[in-house]
Order: C-alpha cells, then sequence, then structure tokens
C-alpha cells in the first residue's frame, strides 16, 4: 500500500493498520550496523516471529528506492541485511536519503519519526543512543535524546547501551521531560547486564500501566514518547564486573584511533564482540527478543484500553 508520503507499508502491516490491531515498530540500523551478517539476519527475523507470538504484528522500518517502509517482505530484510554500506539514518539524514533514493538503515531516532508517520506507537529495539563518554569534550549526544523528547512514540529498550555516560544519559533524559520508565526493577538497566548502579525515574511493573501512561501523555498534550528500560533476562545478563573491563578498553581503543561521531557506536559493539568471545552479541539477541515480547505486549493493550 503506497500512501500520499512516501511511506509504504507492507501488506501484512497494511492489514494489521486497517484492522486496528497492535502493530510494534522495529529499527534496522541493529541489522545493517549492530550485528554481523548472518546473526543480524537470523536475529531480525526472530525478532519479527516473536511479536508475532506475542499476539502483534511487526514493522521494519528503513528507506529503500525513495520510499519509507513499514514492514520489510522476507526478500528486502535479507536485501537489507546484507548492505553493509547502507546509510545509517536519523532526523538529520532522513529525508536526504530519501531524495536521493539511496538505502538507509533507521536507527531509533528515524524509527520513531518513520513509526509515528505510520500510525505506530509501540516500538522494540536493543539500547537507545545516549551521551557518549567523554561527551563534555567531544559533544556526542545521540539524537536518540531529543526525538524522545518530540515524538509520541513508547520505545522499548533494555536501557541505554553501557558503552556510554549513563548518569549523563539520564541527567539529559530527565532534562528534555522523557519518562524514563524502568520495567519490573527499580534500577536503570545497562544492556547487557541487568544492574546500572543508578536508580530508575520510574517503575512500572506491567504492560498496561505502560499503555496507560502513554495514552495519558498524549491526553494531557505533552510532547514525545517514553523509554521503558526492560532488564536483560537473569540467564542472558553478562554482569557488570564481566562486561565493563572489555567496554574500557573498546573505548581506550576508538580514542586511541579517533573513532567518532556515527562510526563509535558500531566499532564498539564490534570489538567488544570481539572482546568478549561473541557472548555480547547472545547478550544483545537475548535482550532484544524480550524487548519485543513486552512491546507487543504494550501495543496490544493499548488496543484494549480504547
Ligand atoms: N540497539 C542495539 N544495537 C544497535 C542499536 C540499538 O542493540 O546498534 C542502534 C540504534 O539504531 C541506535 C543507535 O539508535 O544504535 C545509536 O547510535 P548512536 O550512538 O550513533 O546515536
Amino acid at each position: 500500500m503506497t500512501t500520499p508520503l512516501p511511506l509504504t507499508f507492507s501488506p501484512e502491516v497494511a492489514e494489521a493498520s486497517a484492522a486496528g490491531a497492535p502493530i510494534v515498530a522495529l529499527e534496522s540500523t541493529i541489522i545493517t550496523h549492530g550485528m554481523p551478517f548472518p546473526q543480524n539476519l537470523e536475529t531480525a527475523r526472530r525478532v519479527e516471529d516473536t511479536v508475532r507470538a506475542a499476539g502483534a504484528v511487526p514493522a521494519t522500518m528503513a528507506v529503500m528506492g525513495g520510499a519509507i517502509h513499514a514492514g520489510l517482505d522476507a526478500a528486502t530484510l535479507e536485501t537489507l541485511a546484507r548492505t553493509p554500506d547502507a546509510l545509517k539514518l536519523s532526523r538529520a539524514d532522513l529525508a536526504a536519503c530519501l531524495a536521493a533514493g539511496r538505502t538507509g538503515a533507521t536507527t531509533v531516532a528515524a524509527t520513531m519519526i518513520c513509526a509515528h508517520l505510520a500510525g505506530i506507537e509501540v516500538f522494540a529495539t536493543g539500547g537507545i543512543g545516549g551521551v557518549h563518554r567523554g561527551a563534555e569534550d567531544s559533544f556526542d549526544i545521540s539524537a536518540d535524546l531529543h526525538e524522545l523528547a518530540q515524538t509520541p512514540v513508547t520505545v522499548v529498550a533494555a536501557g541505554a547501551k553501557a558503552i556510554l555516560d549513563l548518569p549523563k544519559t539520564l541527567e539529559v533524559l530527565e532534562t528534555l521531560g522523557v519518562p524514563v520508565i524502568a520495567y519490573g526493577q527499580d534500577e536503570f538497566p545497562a544492556f547487557w547486564s541487568r544492574s546500572s548502579g543508578l536508580p530508575a525515574p520510574l517503575r512500572m511493573d506491567s504492560a498496561a500501566e505502560i499503555a496507560a501512561a502513554h495514552a495519558l501523555k498524549a491526553r494531557l498534550g505533552l510532547k514525545g514518547g517514553q523509554l521503558v528500560a526492560n532488564p536483560i533476562l537473569e540467564a542472558d545478563e553478562l554482569p557488570r564486573a564481566v562486561i565493563l573491563p572489555h567496554i574500557e578498553a573498546a573505548l581506550a581503543e576508538a580514542d586511541a584511533r579517533g573513532i567518532a561521531a556515527k562510526a563509535v557506536t558500531p566499532f564498539l559493539l564490534q570489538r567488544i564482540f570481539e572482546l568478549t568471545g561473541g557472548h555480547s552479541l547472545d547478550a544483545n539477541i537475548a535482550l532484544v527478543l524480550n524487548n519485543a515480547r513486552l512491546a507487543a505486549g504494550i501495543a496490544r493493550a493499548l488496543i484494549e484500553m480504547r
């Protein structure tokens, strides 16, 4: 289905949208820049299946051939997973990528924008971008934070990636007025680990409560979305003490090599993958699946409420 916007729905998503069925948006930067092939493709498929098994329809977002795609068919998903030079799209480059007719993968920020255009209110990812360590010199703060402040989509993530400066990330989210809701625990989770040592600003224990807060925020005329920080399951986590030395080593290497801007996050994820002998990727996959399940529950609850 093509709309007057440069926005194309896959048949599955078009049908769900017409029926008012629950839909969960999924991003694609995690496919092109966050995981190596073929695990990226396998994970993308498993995440979609997890959303379906939990009673919602997955809409993986990407820009291809001059259109935003809400939902990718199997062949298109595979093509994207095999496109290592896809652009990494955020708010700043979405329109330019469309104009140039290039292939682009959507980050959290760009996926929120595309989801909102497609009428989708819930989105699952791994971990959002945030304030990078050393941001006081580099000014490297992910556009994901500002997007959460202005686009009304609830984003389910396992916190912010632990390669970041988590206290500063929480500070910026507070300044921007973004509700940060830890799911089922008091602490803000740290992506590969359940614990960050930092209290979460808010806590909720059910999908229905999160859906109610999402709806009330809009009713009050408050701009922006919510961040749901869903801790990785205990059986899958890499405890902080295990992962921290690897994060420090990868950060030191990025610094020595002068890695900057959009290249930082993909470089760090790849180095930590190598340093943990692949365990960080196993945990990353597990946490995305866990987020997909919760997001489907929130999308269902939103519809049941209306
Ligand atoms: N979650 C993951 N892996 C990823 C990402 C999220 O498990 O690679 C991506 C998201 O697209 C997020 C981006 O928006 O990392 C953050 O990049 P940056 O730090 O450059 O803003």
